[in-house]
């Protein structure tokens, strides 16, 4: 299998996201995206080659052309407001009811427009690293639709929280959402499963009114976990969309047995779905001792999980997403590509 990297991900290294009312150190750091491909490396899972650069336009079929001007000049726009060395630019103010929707004025009213929470700091590097984490993406994608049976995108940072127009959830653009656009754009019906801890709200919202593509979610159940106002059971899609929408929550201490049920829900949906090709959201953090989750799985579940997602015998596409137990995350990440590949 191939695995699509590039080094430009080390320069996104926000030394901290605000939560829990103070500066927290941040977890979705490097070091995560070192660990995976070394990991690769040494198992010898197949290739780890540089991503090809694909146009901007491949990216406003998703996004919003404000939020990606706005991420675009975000690093700049907010250290000549408040000095070359200010910290990371994160919003303090937000639309809320009442309040104008969006403005595009200064730099703070652009933050507050385009982005939902203050876990998602930009920096000097995000940028490039989040525009390079798509052409990441995109050249997975390439691989499938030139005939391979699997690829695996270990971009950084993490997709699945931005949608359109709104970034957030340590995710500035979204990549699994860009590489299935690029699917469908290339006349083939792709179905996104996203098996991250967190809710991909982001990506539920892009394809919500559409049938062209379908989108599940197995993640900790929205009403105690991020991202709190998506990811309910009855969000089912809206319009044509209406049907091809399925939220599968979990209760906080879900081990592989409640977990592989719901696995086995999505994949008859996606079976039923007749999809030609499958994206997934791989996020890790349902690891039973990631530090900021709370479901039970055990290193040897996720080959299960690999498994698993070979017996719908489609080609897949992995999109690396969350998953902040940096010990075990090459291990586990690896597992899945493993169980998947010798089954
Ligand atoms: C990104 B991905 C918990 C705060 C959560 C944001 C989590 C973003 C997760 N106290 N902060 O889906 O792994
Ligand atoms: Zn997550």
């Amino acid at each position: 299998m191939k695995t699509f990297y590039s080094p430009s991900h080390r320069d996104h290294s926000p030394p901290h996201e605000f939560e829990m009312g103070r500066l927290a150190p941040a977890v979705e750091i490097p070091e995560r995206a070192e660990r995976v491909r070394m990991e690769v490396e040494a198992r010898k899972l197949g290739p780890v080659l540089a991503p090809s650069p694909f146009p901007d336009a491949a990216i406003l079929r998703v996004h919003d052309r404000g939020l990606f001007k706005t991420l675009c000049g975000a690093h700049d726009d907010w250290t000549k407001r408040y000095g070359a060395d200010a910290p990371a630019a994160i919003p303090s103010c937000w639309p809320a009811r009442g309040l104008r929707e969006r403005r595009e004025g200064d730099i703070e009213s652009r933050l507050g427009t385009y982005c939902f929470d203050t876990a998602t700091p930009i920096v000097k590097g995000t940028w490039a690293a989040a525009r390079k984490a798509a052409d990441i993406a995109l050249s997975g994608a390439d691989a499938i639709a030139n005939g391979a049976r699997a690829a695996f995108a270990l971009a950084r940072p993490p997709g699945h929280h931005a949608s359109g127009d709104v970034y957030g959830g340590y995710c500035y653009l979204n990549n699994v959402a860009i590489a299935a656009q690029w699917f469908v754009d290339r006349g083939l019906k792709p179905a996104i499963l996203d098996v991250d801890y967190h809710h991909g709200n982001g990506t539920q919202t892009i394809f919500y009114r559409r049938r062209d593509v379908l989108f599940v979610s197995i993640h900790a159940d929205p009403s105690f976990a991020y991202p709190h106002f998506l990811g309910f059971a009855d969000e089912a899609g809206e319009g044509d969309g209406e049907g091809f929408n399925l939220n599968l929550p979990l209760t906080a201490g879900t081990g592989w047995d409640g977990y592989s049920q719901a696995l086995d829900k999505a994949r008859s949906r996606i079976e039923a779905f007749g999809a030609d090709v499958m994206l997934v959201s791989l996020g890790l953090d349902t690891f039973e001792y990631d530090p900021i989750s709370q479901l039970r799985l055990k290193t040897e579940d996720y080959l299960r999980m690999g498994e698993c997602l070979a017996r719908l015998d489609k080609p897949v596409l992995f999109v690396f997403e969350g998953g902040y137990n940096v010990e075990h995350l090459g291990t586990i990440t690896a597992n899945v590509l493993e169980g998947f590949s010798g089954a």
